[in-house]
C-alpha cells in the first residue's frame, strides 16, 4: 500500500465565511490544491514553483501589495485576514473543484476573484459563474487592465489576450513573493513558449490557444538565474529545444555562471551532437524527454514529428555521454498499446539506464484534438476533470480495459522505483554510482520524507546543499569535458543528481 497521508490527499478545510471589510489594494495569488499521486514522488511538487502566478505578479502597479498563497505546501488554508481585494486563481482541470470552493469562500467574504490559467482558456462557459473575471490567455498582458478596473469599478466579466507579443518586452517574474524555503529551487525559468510540434494530445493544440515560439533574449534569462542567487534552476519550457540556435545562444549565455539547470526538450535536439555538447558544457546536469511511446504508429497518431523509436537509445546515450540525465516521459494507453506496453517500456527504460522516467496515462484534454477524437467514437468514460491526472484512465482504450491501464500504470511505477530497477539503471561509470544510488532513494523511495520535509518547509534547508555539492561536482565534469575533443565518448563521467 504507498503511503499517502491526509494532507496530500485533501485540501485543507476552510473556515466559515464572515463578510467583512476588504483589504483595498491588496491583491492574494493562489495555486489551488490537488490530490498527489502516491505512485509518483512528492519530491516533484516541491521541485520548482509553477512561473502562472509570479509571472503576472511582476506587472503588478507599486500601490498594489501582492501576496502569494500555494497550498501544495501544506501550509493550511489561504489567508483571509485580511480579506484581499482581489483574489487571483489559476485554475488547471485537476483542482478546478477547488478553485470553485475558493472563489465561493472569497467572494463571499466580499474580495473579487479572478480566474486564469489553463481550463479557463479550454472551458470558459464552465468556469464564469464561479468568478466576478476571467482572464483568458497571457495574464502578463491582463492583469495590470484587470486591476486598474477594479479600481475604477468597471471589472469585465472577461479579458483576453494571446501569446503572439514580443516575448523580450515582459518584466521577469517576481520571484520575491515566493517562500524560498518551500522549494528545492526556487529559479523556475522559462525563456521560451510554444514548441515546434503540436501533439494532439497536449494542451499546445487546444482550440483558440495560439501560442507562437517566441523567445526571451538569452541575457535576460542569464541575469535572473545569476540574480536569483540559486545553484540550480528548471525551466519549465514546454520544449527548450525547438530552435537548436536560440538553444545554442542560451547555453553561450548561461556557461559562464558556473550554475547547473534542467530542462524540457524533445529528442531532437540531439540531431546536433555539438549543440549537446555545448548544453553540458553550460550546465545542463538533466533532460525531460517527452518519448511518449516505443510503437512509431503511435507517435505518428500523434502527430509528433520525432526521430523513429529504434533510435532512441543512441540518443540516449548521446546525452548521457555529455554529462545530461534523462528523465523520459511516457504516455501509456495510446491506441497501438496492447497489454504487454507496460513490461516493454520497463524493459526499455532499464536496458537504457534512463536515472528517472514518468509515466502518464494518456488523458485527452477538453479542447484537444484527443478529446474530439474520443468524444466522436463515444469512447470517454465522463467528465470529472479531477480524474483528468493522468493517473486515471478516462477513456476506453483499444486493446486493454481502463481497468488493465491504470493497473500496468500502478505496475510500472512499482517497477521503476523498486531496488532493483534503481541498481539495474546505475551508471556504468563507478565513480557515479554513490551519488546516483544516493539521490534515486532519496527522490524515489522517500515520500514520508518528502511530506515531513514539505511539512516543516525544510525542503529548501535540506536540499541546497545536496544540489551545491552536485554543483561542484559539475563544475569537475565540466572541465574534464572541454578537454575532450570529440563529441560521443562512450561512458558517462558523471551523473549529476538532479
Ligand atoms: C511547473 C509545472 C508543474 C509543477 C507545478 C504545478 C502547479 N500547479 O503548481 C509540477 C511539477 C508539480 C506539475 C505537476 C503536474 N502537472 Co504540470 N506543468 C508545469 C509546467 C511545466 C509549467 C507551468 C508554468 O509555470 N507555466 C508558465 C506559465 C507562465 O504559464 P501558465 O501557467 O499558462 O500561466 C499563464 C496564463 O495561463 C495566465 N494565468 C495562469 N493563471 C492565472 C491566474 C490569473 C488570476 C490570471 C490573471 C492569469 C493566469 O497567465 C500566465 C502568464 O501568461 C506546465 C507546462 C508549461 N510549460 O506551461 C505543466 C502542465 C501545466 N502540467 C500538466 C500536468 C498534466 C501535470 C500533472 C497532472 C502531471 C502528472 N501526472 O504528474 C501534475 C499534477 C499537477 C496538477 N494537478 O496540476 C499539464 C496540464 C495539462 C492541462 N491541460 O491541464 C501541463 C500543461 C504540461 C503538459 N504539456 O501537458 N506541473
Ligand atoms: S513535443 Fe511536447 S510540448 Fe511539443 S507539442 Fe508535443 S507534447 Fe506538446
Amino acid at each position: 500500500m504507498s503511503y499517502l497521508p491526509r494532507p496530500m490527499r485533501v485540501a485543507p478545510s476552510l473556515p466559515p465565511a464572515v463578510p467583512r471589510p476588504v483589504r483595498p489594494r491588496l491583491a492574494l495569488l493562489v495555486n489551488p490544491f490537488y490530490p498527489k499521486d502516491p505512485h509518483a514522488s512528492f519530491g516533484k511538487h516541491v521541485l520548482t514553483p509553477s512561473l502562472a502566478l509570479t509571472s503576472f505578479a511582476a506587472t503588478t502597479p507599486e500601490h498594489w501589495e501582492v501576496r502569494y498563497w500555494d497550498e501544495n505546501l501544506l501550509m493550511g488554508a489561504p489567508p483571509a485576514d485580511p480579506v484581499p481585494e482581489v483574489v487571483g486563481i489559476s485554475v488547471h482541470l485537476t483542482f478546478s473543484k477547488r478553485a470553485y470552493e475558493l472563489a465561493r469562500w472569497y467572494r463571499q467574504m466580499g474580495s473579487k476573484v479572478i480566474f486564469g490559467g489553463l481550463h479557463v482558456l479550454s472551458c470558459p462557459e464552465e468556469c464564469a459563474p464561479h468568478a466576478d473575471a476571467l482572464a483568458l490567455g497571457d495574464g502578463v498582458q491582463l492583469w495590470p487592465r484587470i486591476l486598474s478596473d477594479v479600481e475604477a469599478g468597471t471589472l469585465q466579466p472577461r479579458y483576453a489576450a494571446t501569446y503572439e507579443n514580443d516575448y523580450r518586452q515582459d518584466p521577469a517574474p517576481r520571484r520575491s513573493i515566493l517562500p524560498r524555503g518551500h522549494f528545492l529551487t526556487t529559479t523556475s525559468l522559462i525563456a521560451t513558449r510554444g514548441c515546434h510540434n503540436r501533439c494532439g494530445f497536449c494542451y499546445l493544440a487546444t482550440d483558440g490557444l495560439r501560442m507562437p515560439y517566441r523567445m526571451r533574449g538569452p541575457e535576460q534569462i542569464a541575469r535572473e538565474f545569476a540574480e536569483n542567487d540559486e545553484p540550480y534552476a528548471v525551466f519549465i519550457d514546454n520544449n527548450l529545444g525547438s530552435r537548436p540556435d536560440y538553444l545554442r545562444a542560451l547555453c553561450q549565455a548561461l556557461r559562464p555562471l558556473e550554475k547547473i539547470w534542467s530542462a524540457a526538450v524533445s529528442i531532437d535536439v540531439t540531431d546536433d551532437p555539438s549543440l549537446v555538447r555545448e548544453m553540458g558544457l553550460a550546465g545542463c546536469t538533466g533532460v525531460f524527454v517527452g518519448f511518449e511511446s516505443l510503437t512509431d504508429a503511435n507517435l505518428s497518431d500523434a502527430r509528433k514529428k520525432t526521430p523513429k523509436a529504434a533510435d532512441y537509445a543512441r540518443r540516449v546515450r548521446l546525452l548521457h555521454d555529455n554529462g545530461i540525465q534523462v528523465n523520459g516521459s511516457f504516455v501509456l494507453g495510446f491506441d497501438h498499446d496492447d497489454r504487454d506496453v507496460f513490461a516493454r517500456t520497463a524493459a526499455w527504460v532499464e536496458e537504457n539506464r534512463l536515472e528517472c522516467s514518468t509515466f502518464h496515462i494518456m488523458t485527452p484534454y477538453p479542447g484537444t484534438p484527443l478529446f474530439r477524437q474520443m468524444e466522436a467514437e463515444g469512447r470517454l468514460l465522463h467528465k470529472d476533470w479531477t480524474l483528468y491526472d493522468t493517473a486515471h484512465a478516462v477513456f476506453r482504450p483499444k486493446h486493454m480495459t481502463a481497468e488493465e491501464l491504470e493497473a500496468g500504470y500502478e505496475w510500472i511505477y512499482r517497477r521503476l522505483f523498486s531496488h532493483a530497477s534503481i541498481w539495474a539503471r546505475r551508471p556504468e561509470d563507478w565513480r557515479a554510482v554513490a551519488p546516483y544510488l544516493g539521490m534515486s532513494y532519496l527522490y524515489k523511495r522517500s515520500n514520508r520524507l518528502w511530506h515531513f520535509l514539505i511539512r516543516h518547509g525544510l525542503v529548501h534547508t535540506v536540499w541546497r546543499p545536496l544540489v551545491e555539492l552536485t554543483r561542484l561536482r559539475h563544475l569537475r565534469f565540466r572541465r574534464e569535458l572541454e578537454q575532450r575533443a570529440d563529441v560521443g565518448q562512450v561512458g558517462s563521467l558523471f551523473s549529476a543528481g538532479v
